[in-house]
């Protein structure tokens, strides 16, 4: 099986295990009190695993609007960030705004669903009026999920505040949380425009596209318009034919990439996972590259259970907060391993648990479950009455999630995974994340 199919099934077999959480449960082996059971299902039903659960069943195609005028590079945009050459379905005219919307499709499978518009100035009719309420109504119908503008690093800022202006009146028209990112594309032609290799980048060349990138926050600033992320690019690729556009749509299929001159795509991509609809992206993320894939559902999977065993000390129930802790944490990590196809048993869980040193990370009570080590963790717990504060239980939580995703999925050795878990721990706490 392919590697995105062999994803695509443990995602199916995830879910479908978190829709029987009292098998699943009793499948990691440990003996905990029904009580404890109880609280952690219900902890597993919170907003936020079951929102995650929901967008990988339930995922689907990105749609975006990408505006900018002819030649700018909308269409090369898309293909560099899949680094194929994409087949387009057949335009939808939209009125007569020049905006047309289609599907990209790869292999028979939409990528894309994208609204491409070159924006109401260059509409061919005469009444700017009526093309603008066209326009509108189309990106209204389209319910896009981010608004992408391209420009080009020579172009003036007069068409840029335009166009910004107008798509930020329509995304307050539609939902003003929607992202907007301004892509200024073609960056390679900033001097030395000789150089288009990106890994061969002079510091000249980059202070160059450094500067153009904050010109246009300005100008962003200056407009006023807030949430507008700024991304310069390059989307240069030269393909095993000069002309792409002139062959037959199997044959553009067929083409590779001979030169690769892209710069910063990985950065636009990452930006777009993370701020649209979580049903588009995670699409995106098992479309995109398949490796990063499992890394990244993984550390979703890490924040939400770093968030719900936050809230674990904040309902009390009289039993010893580990019993709820230990096997949230349990199910995290056999979760992780699983995603990158290891099937953990609950002594693999445990092994990695103790040898990590996850255990010492939750503090005074769980630092005696260490010392007890396996004995412990079969799991009837002593008398210990530990009251983990919300804020250790989640930074223990997410720098182990964290520890089986280098262990697990990154192959490091456990001495790496542990400098690892105490840098994101410390991390966490001070609040920034990764
Ligand atoms: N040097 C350089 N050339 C680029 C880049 N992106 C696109 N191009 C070139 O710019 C030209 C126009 O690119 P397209 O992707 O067709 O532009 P478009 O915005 O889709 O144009 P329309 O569909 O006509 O609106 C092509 O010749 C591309 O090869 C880039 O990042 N760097
Ligand atoms: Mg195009």
């Amino acid at each position: 099986m392919n590697p995105k199919a062999n994803l695509e099934k443990r995602l199916k077999n995830l879910t479908e295990a978190f829709e029987n959480l009292d098998k699943f449960i009793d499948g990691l082996g440990i003996n905990i009190p029904n009580m404890a059971k109880d609280k952690i299902t219900g902890l597993l039903k919170s907003k936020d695993i079951t929102q995650l659960m929901d967008a990988i069943k339930e995922s689907r195609p990105p749609r975006f609007v990408i505006m900018g005028r002819t030649g700018v590079g909308k269409s090369s945009l898309i293909n560099a960030m899949f680094g194929s050459y994409l087949a387009k379905t057949s335009p939808v005219e939209i009125g007569t705004t020049e905006t047309q919307q289609f599907n990209y499709v790869k292999d028979g499978e939409v990528l894309f669903e994208i609204l491409d518009t070159r924006g109401i100035k260059e509409s061919s009719t005469n009444d700017s009026q009526t093309a603008e309420s066209a326009l509108n109504e189309a990106i209204e119908q389209f319910e896009p999920d981010a608004f992408i503008l391209i420009t080009n690093a020579s172009d003036r800022s007069s068409s840029l505040k335009e166009d910004i202006n107008y798509l930020n009146t329509v995304r307050n028209m539609i939902n003003s949380k929607l992202p907007i990112v301004t892509v200024i594309n073609k960056i390679d032609e900033l001097e030395p425009a000789r150089i288009k290799d990106a890994n061969e980048y002079s510091s000249k060349k980059i202070s160059n596209i450094n500067l153009k990138a904050q010109n246009v926050r300005v100008t962003m600033i200056e407009e006023e318009i807030e949430n507008v992320h700024v991304i310069p690019v390059s989307s240069y690729i030269e393909w095993t034919h000069e002309t792409p556009e002139e062959l037959s749509w199997e044959k553009q299929a067929q083409l590779e990439i001979e030169f690769d001159g892209r710069y910063n795509i990985d950065e636009l991509v990452d930006f777009l996972e993370d701020n649209i609809d979580l049903k588009a992206s995670i699409y995106l993320m098992m479309h995109y590259k398949i490796d990063q894939a499992i890394r990244k559902i993984a550390n979703k999977f890490v924040k939400a259970f770093a968030g719900i065993a936050g809230a674990v000390g904040l309902s009390p129930i009289p039993l010893s907060d580990i019993y709820i802790l230990v096997p949230l944490q349990m199910i995290l990590i056999s979760l992780i391993a699983y995603l990158n196809g290891i099937i953990l048993d609950a002594k693999g869980v445990r092994d990695f648990f103790i040898a990590s040193g996850g255990v010492a990370m939750l503090g005074v009570g769980l630092r005696f479950v260490a010392q007890q080590g396996v004995k412990l963790l079969n799991i009837t717990i002593p008398g210990v009455a530990s009251a983990i504060s919300g804020g250790i239980a989640s930074s223990g939580t997410f720098a182990i999630g964290k520890g089986a995703i280098s262990y697990f999925i990154d192959d490091l050795t456990m001495e790496e995974t542990k400098k690892n878990m105490s840098r994101d721990q410390q991390d966490y706490d001070s609040g920034n994340e990764v």
